[in-house]
């Protein structure tokens, strides 16, 4: 039986990969944090009792930020397979905490590779590591490909080119299998709650149900290349059965901008937005709502614009060209944008239906702004 160490486990990557490792027959093991309440809601249900026998999925306490640990947990597990997946992942939040930044996603996949080579595990550990779209940031050109050069535009980004060039500084140093998985933007129920897709999904779903009056956003001109995180994380494991270790981008090679994921989602509950207005002015108004179970009222504003979620330098454009991988791997993402805009916004309508009816008995709803 195959042994997988993922750090990261109890991210939205974390739960997919986990989830669709054990169906391949995998034995799990993730490295979590402690945290001062339950952090595993994600993975709350792939969860076995420690205390059974033969269970495939075990929880180790560690951090990135802690080399002792990293070598104790590999030691201990000897894993086939890790896959790197834990990081400080809010591109906007790394310019308010960039030197944590630095030492977890840039040092730390330092960390996990020196681990492997100082336990002598370079022939026997393949080793994934979550690089970004973001590497390419200030716009080089379009699509970008594995050759296409980096431009990072955050402290999140510099972080994470440390950790794509120490990972192939290592491979070609050491022959280690260590390869970087390019990763454009994905999304899904699971997606952390401050990124603008699930941010706006939410809203949209708690703007239907009476829960909540409109949202804020900050640069609605960006353009993101959004997949579903379930199809990404079969390409993190195509990747690391490949004969020759090498890196690869995964990208669903369509771009879209912010205001257009706004009004599809939006579509999903039966309501037509427009965009009126420019800069920090721009609004969206509600022009027909045509759902039978929701009643927004025509001309209601629904979105305003916040310069506080501007970010000090933006990354405007992003668009991937998933050739090698489609081609080298046979990689297929399963998912159009229509399916994943669809799927978030189902998720949420379900899971504000249970505050909606809370709320209608008494009880108070926490108050989900942003
Ligand atoms: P999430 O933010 O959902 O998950 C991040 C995970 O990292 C969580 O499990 C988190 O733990 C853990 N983590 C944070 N800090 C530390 C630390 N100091 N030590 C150990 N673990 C830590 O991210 P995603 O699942 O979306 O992304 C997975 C990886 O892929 C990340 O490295 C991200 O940067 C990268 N990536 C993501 C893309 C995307 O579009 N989703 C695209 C390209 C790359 P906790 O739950 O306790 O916070
Ligand atoms: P990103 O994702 O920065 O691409 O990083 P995010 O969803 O945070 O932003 C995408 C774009 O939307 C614009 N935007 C807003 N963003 C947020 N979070 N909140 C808002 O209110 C808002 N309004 C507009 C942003 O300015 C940006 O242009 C994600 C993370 O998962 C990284 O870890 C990963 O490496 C990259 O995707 C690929």
């Amino acid at each position: 039986m195959k042994k997988a160490l993922i750090t990261g486990i109890t991210g939205q990557d974390g739960s997919y990969l986990a989830e669709l490792l054990l169906e391949k027959g995998y034995e799990v093991h993730g490295i979590k944090r402690r945290s001062s309440l339950f952090n595993t809601q994600r993975i709350d249900h792939i969860y076995e009792d420690p205390h059974e026998k033969n269970i495939r999925f075990r929880l180790h306490y560690g951090d990135l930020s802690d080399s002792t640990n990293i070598i104790r947990i590999i030691q201990e597990v000897q894993p086939d397979e890790i896959y790197n997946l834990g990081a400080m992942s809010h591109v906007q939040v790394s310019f308010e905490e960039p030197e944590y930044t630095a030492n977890v996603d840039g040092i730390g996949t330092l960390r996990i590779l020196e681990a492997v080579r100082l336990l002598g595990l370079t022939k026997k550990t393949k080793i994934y590591q979550a690089s970004t779209s973001e590497l390419y940031g200030l716009v080089q050109e379009v699509p970008q490909s594995e050759r296409t050069p980096f431009y990072p535009r955050s402290p999140y980004a510099v972080a994470k080119l440390y950790g794509y060039w120490i990972t192939v500084n290592y491979r070609e140093a050491y022959d280690m299998f260590a390869v970087n998985g390019i990763l454009f933007n994905h999304e899904s129920p699971l997606r952390g709650e401050t990124f603008v897709t699930r941010k706006i999904t939410r809203a949209v779903a708690r703007i239907a149900l009476g829960l909540q009056d409109k949202i804020y956003l900050g640069n609605l001109d960006a353009q993101r290349d959004w997949g579903h995180a379930k199809d990404f994380v079969e390409a993190m494991w195509l990747i690391l059965q490949q004969d020759v270790p090498e890196d690869f981008v995964i990208a669903t090679g369509v771009t879209t901008r912010i205001r257009d994921f706004v009004k599809m989602a939006f579509a999903e509950v039966g309501i037509e937005v427009e965009f009126s207005g420019t800069d920090v002015d721009e609004i969206a108004r509600v022009v027909k709502c045509s759902h039978p179970d929701f009643q927004i009222e025509t001309g209601r504003e629904v979105v305003a614009v916040d310069p506080r979620y501007f970010r000090p330098t933006e990354v405007e454009l992003l668009i991937g060209d998933p050739t090698k991988s489609m081609t080298k791997l046979g990689w297929k993402p399963k998912y159009d944008l229509k399916a994943l805009v669809q799927d978030m916004v189902a998720a949420d309508v379900l899971l504000f239906r249970k505050d909606r009816l809370l709320e209608s008995s008494g009880h108070r709803v926490p108050n989900y702004y942003e």
